[in-house]
């Protein structure tokens, strides 16, 4: 559909074909059914070095939560991805269905159309003469959701649960509704149930970024609409929001009719308070800084020409290529130092695990570059970078969550155990096979090498306690 761009170190059949390998974002799978980038297969039976398996297994042991699948082959993945290989992927319990429906899933992509309604996909490079077809982030000037074009959705005067996805190659989202005083009931993020939900009036979702919401509708008159809107500048934060097309503030109108309003996605019990939270949390066992084994500190990074315009993207300063570096034992507590030394946000994601962050802390990119300070100098400290003390994450950060925003001049740290979150290992060996990836869900990026490999070390005494014991397993806490 697509040129694809051969500066890139990218799965390349001889005999063409698309390539393609499924991840199944969020979920704990084993790491050859985990669309190891390198291990795509095409129709005509060409394979990634990695290549085990068409057939993916999903034991679905982890707790209630919206997953999300897509391609992940390696340096096409944004091509894929925007010609439509994502989708929705539920897991749900019976508890969590005593109290709530599934909810309705809403995915929304930004793409760009030719007037017959072919994709418009950047042909020609940002740089040319360095990368032929490479654009550091694609953003259409047309919604979709569930891949419908500015949808309305017909709603009864009620409470409803929906799962919103941003499945954008590269846009945030800055969700708001367009009546004063409707929110957001937030239940839930990328990896489930929140302790605590909360009333937001906007949520950010980056790229990959999952809200489990109720959005009440009751009250309102027959007829009424609704818009969801967007405010969410390109680049994310830097760009300029008068600059965006204008039709991106729209994203989907809901209009309350009582006699067609959709009776999916709707809360039995006519309030919020009617739902006891707390029951649905799974047996789990917290995640301390006590435990922690190891704190990395790993840059985030874009590689600029002389004019300023993006050559490369690098994690830790190294490609995909370069040998593994971070290797995790299984059932250990890390801590991982996200360093955002330029002026955009990056959406990092890292396979396997659900994570929390923990803190952000603002540093001057400046001092840190020019090798003047340090960042393992305590704020308010002689030679520190840091120029505030650490503060709590984003309400929208908070949470059991597999992509965190890791903003501009900013030190993102996330706490991640390599366990189940009950602390049990997994019910498979995370050791085995080819290994996880952890990058920027910024797709342009990652197939321009934001994206690294990591391994997970064998931990036997944790697995002879308690894999292959399912969800038997008592908690630790
Ligand atoms: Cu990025």
């Amino acid at each position: 559909m697509f040129p694809v761009d051969d500066s890139l170190h990218r799965a390349s059949p001889i005999h063409g074909g698309v390539p393609i390998v499924v991840h199944l974002h969020g979920g704990e799978v084993h790491s050859s059914s985990d669309g190891h980038p390198d291990s795509w297969y095409t129709s005509k039976g060409e394979v990634g070095s990695t290549f085990s398996s068409q057939n993916h297994t999903y034991i679905n042991e982890q707790s209630p939560l919206a997953l999300w699948y897509h391609d992940h082959a390696i340096g096409i993945t944004r091509l894929n991805v925007v010609a439509g290989l994502t989708g929705m992927y539920i897991i749900t319990s019976q508890k969590e269905q005593e109290f709530l429906p599934v909810g309705l899933p809403l995915v929304i992509q930004d793409k760009q159309f030719f007037e017959n309604g072919e994709i418009n996909f950047p042909s020609v490079g940002i740089i040319p003469v360095y990368h032929e077809q490479w654009c550091p982030e694609d953003y259409g000037d047309t919604i979709l959701v569930n891949g419908v074009i500015w949808p309305f959705f017909k709603v009864l005067p009620r409470l409803y649960r929906f799962r919103i996805l941003n499945a954008c190659s590269a846009r945030f989202l800055v969700l708001s509704l367009d009546k004063p005083g409707m929110y957001f009931y937030q239940i839930g993020t990328d990896g489930g149930f929140l302790p605590q939900p909360w009333n937001l009036t906007s949520i950010t979702l980056a790229p990959a970024e999952r809200a489990d919401v109720l959005i009440d509708f009751s009250g309102l008159l027959n007829g009424v609409s609704i818009v969801l809107n967007n405010s969410g500048p390109t680049p994310f934060p830097s760009g300029d929001i008068y600059q965006m097309p204008p039709k991106t503030y729209d994203i989907l109108k809901f209009i309350v009719d009582e006699e067609e309003g959709y009776r999916e996605g709707l809360v039995e019990g006519d309030y919020v308070s009617d739902i006891d939270f707390s029951s649905l949390l799974m047996d789990e066992k917290p995640l301390s800084k006590e435990d922690v084994v190891a704190i990395r500190t790993l840059s985030v990074v874009e590689w600029d020409n002389d004019n300023h315009l993006p050559l490369i993207f690098t994690l830790d300063n190294h490609t995909w290529e370069d040998p593994v570096v971070q290797e995790p034992v299984e059932g250990t507590t890390e801590i991982w130092e996200l360093v955002n030394l330029r002026i955009n946000a990056h959406p990092i994601h890292i396979h396997l695990v659900q994570f929390q962050a923990l803190d952000q802390q603002s540093f001057s990119s400046l001092s840190y570059e020019s090798g003047n300070c340090s960042l393992q100098v305590p704020y308010g400290e002689n030679g520190s970078c840091f120029i505030e003390p650490a503060k709590d994450p984003y309400i929208y950060q908070r949470g059991w969550k597999d992509t965190v925003i890791t903003w501009p001049g900013v030190v993102t740290r996330v706490i991640i155990r390599f366990s189940q979150r009950n602390g049990s290992a997994f019910g498979f060996d995370p050791s085995e096979g080819p290994g996880y990836a952890w990058h920027c869900h910024i797709v342009d990026h990652e197939d321009n090498v934001m994206m690294r490999p990591f391994v997970v070390t064998p931990n036997n005494t944790l697995a002879a306690l308690t894999r292959n014991l399912g969800t038997f397993v008592p908690s630790f806490s």
